[in-house]
């Protein structure tokens, strides 16, 4: 219907197997992905775009690993493997993905000190994207969400939809997830809880 779109949440190189921050399974999606982008009506893709040297990357902040904690003045933050960066080959959509379509692309991640997860607020949690604004300006009030990583930025953004009062359906067999530490059980229940549609058409 035309009040509906699909979000696609960073299906790029660096998030699919051979990429530098790889999701199992993330290139598996692509062809649900873009059966999916066949029968939307509107289409919008979210794109990781990291300068290099973000603050997020383990490696600026020496002594410390991907996939550990940092405080950062807006709280806590996972450091991750460079990723990304902004006109690389990693930070390109999956060759697969039939992205013409999309109408909006969304960066985020671009500015060095904040990281950025969800495609409505960067992870500071009141720092816009625009995103709300230009889907509620075109009359959309309800989404479907795919993409990597379901535990970071498929979710982040599904619970910051329900927030904004978007209709909200995550489709876990279009998602792959990165599972750290148990985080993928926590914001499945996280978003549950937060009233997303979970929808798995796998065990359907
Ligand atoms: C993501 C970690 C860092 C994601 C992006 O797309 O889920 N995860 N940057
Ligand atoms: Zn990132």
């Amino acid at each position: 219907m035309a009040d509906e779109a699909l979000v696609v949440i960073d299906l790029q190189n660096d998030f699919c197997p051979g990429g530098a921050l790889a999701v199992a399974g993330g290139d598996e999606i692509v062809p649900l992905v873009n059966d999916l982008i066949r029968h939307a009506d509107h289409v919008v893709l979210t794109q990781d775009w990291h300068p290099a040297g973000h603050s997020s990357f383990a490696s600026s902040h020496p002594g410390s690993q991907p996939f550990t904690m940092i405080d950062m003045p807006y709280g806590q933050q996972t450091l991750w493997p460079d990723h990304c960066i902004q006109g690389s080959l990693g930070s390109d959509f999956h060759s697969g993905l039939a992205w013409t379509k999309a109408e909006l692309v969304i960066r985020k991640g671009f500015r060095p000190a904040i990281d950025s997860y969800s495609a409505f607020f960067e992870n500071d949690r009141t720092t816009p994207t625009g995103l709300a604004a230009y889907l509620r300006e075109r009359g959309i009030d309800t989404l479907t969400l795919v993409g990597l990583a379901t535990d970071f930025c498929v979710a982040f953004s599904a619970l910051d939809a329900v927030k904004h009062g978007f209709k909200t359906t995550v489709r876990l067999d279009a998602c792959r997830g990165i599972d750290l530490n148990g985080s993928l059980d926590a914001m499945l229940k996280r978003m549950r809880d937060a009233g997303v549609t979970l929808e798995d058409h796998v065990l359907d």
